[in-house]
């Protein structure tokens, strides 16, 4: 049996390097310059982002002026008020409803996207869904092998091509095998190396164009997963990926290695895209869907 870990438990690292050391600040007596000082410093350090770090101490100190805050616990109620805000309810993921759904995984390579894949296939496989999973990761034959391995795992068949083939046939030939054998959800992994970036950013076009001409409206999904524990790097590579596909949403991989959970927050305001899921560890069921009250919650340790 693997063991589940939640969102909280995924957050253990962050809550404990910075959000622990945030609630002790606030919960000082009286609201200091130091401790607008400090305030800002740690938000910075759990990777929340300059720019949205500085948007939300603004807020606060508007707020703390217009509601005439003067002691810490407020503060910290305005703070936690002000984080919820930057994280909207996005609607519902568009899957579902129809005879074949596509979910296309993007992102650069060592980011999280293979055992990302598996974690989701086990999942949507446990609540009843028939899942394919494509290798559309040509460019070595260990990625394939590494994506067959984990569909075994995950019980999901691997449709895979010759090393070094087009991800786009792969793509083709996963979305017929799919619709042969009955299934009802395609999952395709790619490539993500990044010095190769015009080639790969032109592939991940034409996999989308295959995709959209076989199944109407594919890619109902295109997630992008960031590496957690890469920070402010991420949210760069990122820019990359937007500017060449169309993304839909985010999967964080890796949050319980890292004290960078706050990047949620650079992610939603930065990027404007909703984290889906997070990645809690290395089995397949450490994939949490992402809420947004959990998340909070989670990091105050509440
Ligand atoms: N702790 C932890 N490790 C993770 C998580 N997700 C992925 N990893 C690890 O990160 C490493 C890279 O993951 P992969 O899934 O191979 O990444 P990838 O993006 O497919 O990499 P390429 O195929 O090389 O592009 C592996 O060692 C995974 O076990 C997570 O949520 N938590
Ligand atoms: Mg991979």
């Amino acid at each position: 049996m693997v063991t589940t870990k939640g969102i909280f438990q995924g957050l253990a690292r962050t809550r404990n390097a910075v959000f622990s050391r945030i609630a002790a600040l606030l919960g000082a007596s009286e609201v200091t310059p130091q401790v607008w000082e400090e305030l800002e410093e740690l938000l910075i350090q759990a990777d929340v982002g300059v720019e949205t770090t500085l948007a939300l101490m603004e807020r606060l100190r508007r707020r703390a002026r217009d509601e005439a805050i003067l002691r810490a616990d407020r503060l910290r109620d305005a703070l936690n008020e002000e984080l919820r805000a930057l994280l909207p309810t996005p609607p519902p993921l568009n899957l579902g409803g129809r005879p074949l759904d596509v979910i296309l995984i993007v992102g650069v390579n060592g980011s999280g996207k293979t055992t990302s894949i598996a974690k989701l296939g086990y999942r949507y496989r446990q609540e009843g869904r028939r899942v394919l999973l494509a290798a559309a990761d040509t460019f070595r034959a260990a990625a394939m092998d590494q994506l067959r391995i984990w569909g075994e795992r995950a019980g999901c068949p691997v449709v895979s091509g010759p090393e070094g083939g087009d991800p786009g046939a792969v793509v083709y030939d996963a979305l017929q095998a799919a619709r042969s054998r009955g299934m009802d959800m395609v999952i395709v992994d790619t490539a993500g190396r990044l010095h190769t970036r015009y080639n790969l950013m032109e592939e991940l076009k034409k996999v989308r164009r295959v995709a959209a001409r076989a199944v109407e409206g594919a890619p109902h999904e295109t997630l992008l997963v960031l590496d957690a524990t890469t920070g402010q790097n991420a949210l760069s590579q990122a820019r990359h990926f937007l500017e060449a596909v169309e993304v839909t949403g985010v999967i964080l991989a890796k949050l319980d290695s890292t004290a960078r959970g706050g990047m949620v927050f650079a992610i939603a305001r930065e990027l404007k895209l909703p984290v889906r899921f997070v990645g809690t560890g290395e089995g397949l069921d450490d994939l949490a869907p992402f809420d947004a009250d959990t998340f909070i919650r989670g990091l105050w340790g509440e």
